[in-house]
């Protein structure tokens, strides 16, 4: 595998109009989770990816195993828990400006994910190991399972890549802090967003925050800007990257695993670290013109065109 990465999926409700949930009737049906939509961008982009996860003995687990192979995402280490279910989670479009978005993932399949669950092998025949915040987030166990896939990472010299992904909806900041830092000081690339900058370093620029992670352990990070960018910084070197033009930012959901998903498939390539950082913005721009967290993922051709034309339309 090029890439290995290990979280939770889970089956998606989407009203279908805007306003509080309580007056929706039709929903659309899709699939949610940070590691997923990474493996569906890299597959998309032509790179060989393996999720690796826990989904119930449901229906919802079939849909979410069905979906991802269909993406060409390797599924043959994921296991079904034959009591614990799928994790679910709804979007609450409340207007163009307001998403909220409510889990129902407390004590689901994916939170089982125990140490055991890891397949040392499988780990070590890939070039990098992706890690989101999300999984220690999920339970004690897969905080440990987390920690020990880093381990078993270092160990055959996987790399390992972590986007912090902080979700206050499931722990406290005096919590994840310690836990996300835990990892980001193991991990050879970091990507957090600004606000994960300031919670894990308290520095509120994007230079500072990159030095204190590097000062840290890490070997390079990338500072997300949102449609501005993103800055990066190893100990060799250091810059900005413009961001690709946004139209209209149809779902922001999702983003911040398409940048990572256009960063890996960019070192995979041999590229530059500024012209990789160019791709994961690249990749970022197009997923988010797009409602749903991995529908607007690109076709490698598709990035192509667009980067070619500095983000003009891709007809
Ligand atoms: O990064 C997008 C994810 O946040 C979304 O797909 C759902 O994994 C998810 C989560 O836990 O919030």
């Amino acid at each position: 595998m090029d890439v290995v990465t290990i979280g939770e999926t889970m089956v998606l409700f989407t009203p279908q109009n805007t306003g509080l949930l309580r007056y929706a009737k039709d929903f659309s049906l899709s699939f949610a989770g940070a590691e997923s939509n990474l493996a569906v961008g890299l597959a998309r982009l032509g790179h060989r990816v393996g999720w690796m996860s826990q989904v119930g003995q449901d229906e919802f687990g079939e849909a979410i195993l069905s979906f991802l192979r269909g993406e060409g995402v390797d599924t043959t280490q994921v296991k079904k828990h034959p009591a614990a279910p799928t994790g679910l989670m709804v979007k609450e479009p409340l207007h163009r400006r307001e998403l909220r978005v409510y889990y129902y993932r407390s004590n689901s399949a994916a939170s089982k994910m125990d140490e055991s669950f890891l397949n040392e092998d499988y780990l070590a025949g890939a070039k990098y190991l992706h890690l989101t915040g999300i999984t220690p987030a999920l339970s004690g166990s897969c905080r440990a399972m987390a920690l020990k896939a880093v381990e078993l990472a270092k160990k055959h010299g996987v790399k390992v890549v972590f986007d912090p992904n902080y979700r206050s909806k499931l722990w406290g900041e005096a919590e994840a802090k310690a836990a996300l830092g835990e990892i980001a000081a193991q991990a050879d690339i970091v990507l957090p967003g600004i606000e994960e900058g300031v919670l894990l370093t308290g520095e509120s620029g994007p230079e500072r925050m990159a030095s204190r992670l590097l000062e840290r352990g890490a070997g390079l990070v990338v500072v997300k800007l949102g449609t501005k960018g993103a800055f990066y910084a190893s100990a060799a070197n250091s810059g900005y990257v413009e961001g690709f033009p946004v139209k209209e930012v149809a779902d922001p959901v999702g983003a911040g695993d398409a940048f990572a998903a256009g960063l890996l498939s960019g070192l995979l390539d041999g590229l530059s670290l500024a012209e990789a950082v160019r791709r994961a913005c690249a990749v970022a721009a197009l997923a988010v013109e797009v409602r749903g967290d991995f529908e607007g993922l690109p076709l490698r051709e598709t990035l192509m065109r667009f980067m070619n034309q500095s983000g003009q339309d891709v007809l």
